[in-house]
């Protein structure tokens, strides 16, 4: 099979820009249920996510797989220099018959990113792809939206940019079901791991990967509810996942293949668990919500939403009720105006 280059660009081009033309290609992805694997790559600007995409999506393509690769990208959409600088970085993905490369600006999308990004990853399987790799730069709340989008998500850092400390800041070595440290050519490379590697301890003895709960933890485990639901909790279930920690070169591709190969046994564990359907019946409720919120505020109008706004402030302010009261009154202002501008389309 190859890919209709042409047609895929049109039809990310539509979903981008909520063209009405895509509504009939969403529709069959939603009801789609033959799901690809989604693997996130997420880490801070310069760890060398693009470079090692590059390699990742090479490798799988190599194996016979088509690969979908978006690339969220943090610059303005107005200079384009990082788009500039992906394609470079991704030539050899970007040249490969079964791979292709959408870079998206991370600005200047109607109703947000994340829905553009949710919806574009959705329609891949329907366009002939068979995985997608989706890079984001890791911030914060676009590191919880890759968490959120991905069946796999591997978290890159590097030597240099004492981003281990940040990143614990950051809750993201909590969202990892992969570690990755690039640059391991780099001095203090062993330090990275090392972190890493005493951070995932904390909550997973054993060897990174698919580990029996007969191996029990030496002492009190970190573990949140949010990591069992994900990784299994040991001593309570059959197997759980200790994340595994890999070095890798991405300049060079060294370590690419470990890389590849850990992500596909974790999707392997994930469905053999039934995990995986949990973790997309999660995605889709709540992307459904951030969906349903935007469209609250759209229907209900700019004048209708200003005026709850105002006045649930208002009430807040004179202490006349909780925030959580206020918040209800907004609600109630918003759905009357919307079911009235909904009966007032009806009405027509
Ligand atoms: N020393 C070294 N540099 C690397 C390696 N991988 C990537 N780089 C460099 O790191 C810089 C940022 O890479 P890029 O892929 O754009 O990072 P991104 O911002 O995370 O996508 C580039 O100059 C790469 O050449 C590596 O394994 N070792
Ligand atoms: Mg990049």
């Amino acid at each position: 099979m190859t890919l209709d280059i042409a047609y895929i660009a049109r039809s990310f081009t539509a979903v981008e820009n909520r063209d009405p033309k895509a509504d009939e290609l969403l529709r069959r992805a939603y009801a789609e249920t033959h799901v690809i694997p989604v693997i996130g790559l997420t880490g801070p600007a310069g760890a060398g996510k693009s470079t090692l995409l590059d390699h990742l999506a090479v490798h799988w393509a190599e194996s016979g797989e088509h690969v979908a690769v978006i690339a969220v990208d943090p610059s303005s959409p107005y200079t384009g220099g990082a788009v500039l600088g992906d394609r470079v970085r991704m030539d050899r993905a970007s040249g490969h018959p079964r791979v292709f490369v959408r870079s998206l600006s991370s600005r200047g999308h109607l109703g947000g990113l994340s829905r553009v990004v949710h919806d574009m990853v959705t329609v891949c399987g329907v366009l002939g792809f068979s995985r997608v790799i989706v890079e984001t730069v890791g911030s914060g709340q676009s590191d919880i939206e890759v968490a959120d989008l991905a069946d796999c998500v591997v978290v890159v850092s590097v030597p240099g940019l004492g981003d281990h400390v940040q990143a614990a800041k950051a809750g993201i070595l909590e969202i990892g079901d992969v570690y990755v440290v690039n640059k391991a050519d780099l001095p203090d490379a062993e330090t990275v791991v090392g972190n890493l590697l005493t951070n995932v301890g904390l909550s997973y003895p054993g060897d990174g990967g698919v580990n029996p709960s007969s191996i029990s933890p030496r002492g009190a485990l970190k573990s949140s509810s949010a990591q069992h639901e994900r990784h299994g909790q040991p001593g309570v279930e059959p197997t759980y996942w200790r994340p595994p920690v890999l070095r890798v070169v991405a300049r060079q591709g060294d370590g690419v293949p470990e890389l590849a190969a850990a992500c596909d046994a974790f999707l392997v564990w994930q469905h053999e668990t039934v995990r995986d359907t949990n973790r997309r019946a999660g995605r889709v409720r709540r992307h459904l919500l951030r969906l349903a919120i935007a469209e609250l505020s759209r229907t209900a109008g700019d004048r209708a939403q200003a005026a709850a706004l105002d006045d649930g402030a208002r009430a807040l302010s004179s202490g006349r009720c909780t925030p959580d009261e206020a918040a209800m009154e907004c609600l109630r202002a918003l759905c009357a105006a919307t079911l009235g501008a909904d009966a007032g389309i009806r009405r027509d």
